[in-house]
């Protein structure tokens, strides 16, 4: 019966359809051709498929129009009319968006870097007036400024500056450092340095410098002053003191530091220039000495995972666990994922490390607040302190940098969580009186992003939330970073501008500023890169050929020699 049926129904003409087999089928057709324009239309970057399917189709109008059906005329003709104004809409639109995107970050870029009155110019020129050859300048009181962290050692701005020089094409005012650094760069002093400061200021300027000029002064320096650094290692774990007297090669730890310890976030930060020194020395002590700090690390238990901010260099056990992304602690984990990065990512085990450290934060310190910003708080002996230094906001940046190399599928999580830090970063600026970030803020007690003590409310031109926007405007193209960033450099010029160069301020919230009078050397170094950078093209510096210290100062990825190239091929 059923093969009956069948043939039956094989042999019926389409005229002999049942009246529900014809509705069926009439429904089916239209759900067909509804569906092919919704696709059109809907489909994401429909504006594409626009273009190519109705505004460059110049054979598709040319028939239409010598049609002979004038009904169907009439109806065409009134869609080309619809459709010449969504053209023309769509063509204003891409060109204001165009003018918007190209014409404004050009003038920008402009201000920051060629006008002899805007920033990095202004900056350079005054420090050179007025404290040429001191460590920074006192942009009020125009004069030198030494803080005691480089001992005696001088020119702290202008080897900090050269790279930033050269980036901005300021190359008469580079060549200028550079004499200054032959001449007068000494590190022959009987005098105490704190050996973060002096690597990633000294060495890692020296070390940029070279590798972006090619010129040999800075290379034979960087290697000068690495040697030098090298006895703070001598303790009995490897792990090196803060503070090293330069010419007595005696080390101790900043007598704060909880029980004598050395602090995560100064010993962690010597590994990308001290594997750069034992490239250009052909020396492999000073890799050796960065890759047993790894080795000391990875025989401690971790609390939850987590690294505390204090180890002691001759027990090699913890201090107090405190554990902080910002002060103490930040850099080191900046260094795991870059240690991986500038290893053209054969350091597998620096990329281990970052991501599982990355994994523990997040489960232990990232928080939202009730209004939805979500922050990177503190902790210490297992209590959170719901409270973000500025210092910390260098994470969003981290973050992204990493986002793409995250284990599990993470990468847009990463980036999600990246993008959020920026936010609140941004939001710690938009809600203070002068629109520049406070050193601290916190989210308990009823506030958000706001510093509540007076002592947490100073401003003194740090880098790290411009930094994590130049990242972001990189990995997103969102133009919402170089807004964020554009507003700081208005509130910049505004407030921290003054006669003889730019200073931090006391209190974000008041209002008006009161200057500290200081202009530190990492404005020069990172805020007005960062700031460039952010207004650059991409091919500016491109991620996969340089990595940044934590001083923003550029060194070139080691590439990975390829296994097929033998080494005699190499010579
Ligand atoms: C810089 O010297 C470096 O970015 C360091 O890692 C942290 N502090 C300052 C800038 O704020």
């Amino acid at each position: 019966i059923l093969v009956r049926k069948l043939r039956l129904r094989k042999s019926a003409s389409p005229t002999s359809f049942r009246l529900t087999e014809k509705f069926i089928l009439l429904l089916v057709f239209s759900a067909f051709i509804t569906l092919c324009f919704g696709a059109i239309f809907f489909l994401p970057d429909s504006s594409k498929l626009l273009s190519g399917v109705f505004f460059h189709s110049s054979a598709v109008e040319t028939n239409t129009r010598t049609g002979t059906d004038s009904v169907s005329n009439i109806a065409i003709g009134t869609d080309e009319k619809i459709l010449a104004k969504i053209r023309k809409d769509h063509e204003k639109a891409l060109v204001e968006a165009k003018d918007t995107l190209q014409k404004r970050p050009d003038e920008i870029k402009q201000e920051i870097q060629n006008d002899k009155e805007k920033m990095m110019k202004f900056a350079w020129d005054s420090y050179k007036r007025y404290a040429w050859g001191s460590n920074e300048l006192r942009p009020v009181s125009k004069q030198g400024h030494s803080s005691n962290l480089f001992g005696s050692i001088k020119g702290a701005t202008i080897v900090d500056a050269l790279d930033t020089l050269y980036i901005m094409e300021m190359y008469e005012d580079f060549d200028m450092a550079t004499e200054w650094v032959e001449k007068n760069l000494d590190f022959n002093v009987n005098a105490e340095v704190s050996v973060f400061e002096v690597n990633i200021r000294f060495v890692g300027g020296l070390l940029s410098a070279y590798y972006l000029s090619g010129k040999e002064v800075f290379r034979k320096k960087a290697i000068e002053l690495g040697e030098k650094l090298l006895p703070a290692f001598k303790t009995p774990t490897g792990i090196p003191w803060a503070l090293l007297n330069l010419k007595s090669g005696i080390g101790r730890n900043w007598p704060w530091a909880s029980g004598g310890s050395s602090i995560l976030a100064e010993y962690g930060t010597l590994h990308l220039e001290f594997m750069h020194l034992s490239k250009l020395s052909g020396n492999p002590a000073f890799a050796e000495k960065v890759m047993n700090i790894r080795k000391v690390l990875n025989r401690l238990d971790k609390p939850q995972g987590l690294y505390p901010n204090y180890l002691n260099p001759n027990s090699g056990q913890w201090g107090q666990h405190h554990v902080s992304v910002g002060g103490l602690g930040d850099s080191f984990y900046e260094y795991l994922l870059k240690a991986w990065l500038m290893s053209d990512k054969t350091d597998d085990e620096g990329k281990k490390l970052y991501y599982d450290a990355l994994k523990a934060i997040e489960t232990s310190l990232i928080r939202k607040s009730s209004g939805g910003l979500t922050y990177i708080a503190e902790w210490k002996g297992g209590l959170l302190e719901h409270k973000m230094g500025h210092l910390t906001c260098f994470a969003g940046g981290m973050i992204a940098l990493g986002a793409d190399g995250a284990p599990e599928d993470q990468t847009g999580h990463q980036m999600e969580q990246a993008a959020e830090i920026a936010r609140t970063c941004h939001e710690s600026y938009a809600r203070t009186t002068l629109k520049l970030g406070p050193e601290a803020f916190r989210f308990d007690g009823g506030v958000e992003a706001i510093a509540t003590r007076q002592n947490e409310k100073y401003f003194i031109l740090r880098p790290e939330v411009i930094e994590t926007y130049m990242y972001m405007w990189r990995f997103t193209h969102d133009p919402k970073y170089r807004d964020w960033g554009w507003e700081a450099v208005q509130a910049l010029e505004k407030y921290c501008r003054v006669d003889g160069g730019y200073s931090g301020v006391r209190d974000v919230y008041a209002s008006s500023p009161n200057h500290d009078d200081v202009q530190q050397s990492f404005y020069l170094a990172e805020t007005l890169k960062y700031l460039y950078l952010l207004f650059s093209d991409d091919d500016h510096l491109p991620f996969d050929h340089w990595v940044f210290n934590t001083e923003a100062h550029p060194l070139p990825v080691i590439k990975k020699i390829p296994d097929t190239v033998k080494p005699h091929q190499l010579e």
